[in-house]
């Protein structure tokens, strides 16, 4: 009503965001022989910026240097998208897996 000495102050509003994206990496079946697993890693909402994301291979059934070579990807995926592909470099052995009956 013009009774104070500053009669156009402003306030800031701040929205938080909550669509943070989860990550979630695929399983993938591959021949043995193929060269490299094709494995998508995905987030399940877009986001606004490029998501970075560092792969690291480990052991479980396959083992290293045997099955595949220990490796780090690094793979974008582009902001907007959801998901992109990433490629694991696997090793052709020797060595037969045992056949159940
Ligand atoms: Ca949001
Ligand atoms: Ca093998
Ligand atoms: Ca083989």
């Amino acid at each position: 009503s013009g009774n104070t000495s500053n009669t156009n102050d402003s306030g800031t509003v701040t929205i938080t965001d909550n669509d943070t994206p989860a990550m979630s990496v695929g399983d993938v079946t591959v021949a043995e022989d193929a060269g490299t697993a094709s494995v998508a890693v995905s987030i399940d909402n877009p986001s606004s910026v490029d998501t970075v994301v560092s792969i690291t291979t480990t052991d479980n059934s396959a083992t290293n240097p045997d099955d595949y070579t220990t490796t780090t990807v690094t793979a974008t995926i582009p902001a907007g998208q959801t998901t992109v592909d990433v490629s694991i470099p696997i090793t052709d052995d020797t060595t037969g897996e045992p056949t159940e009956d």
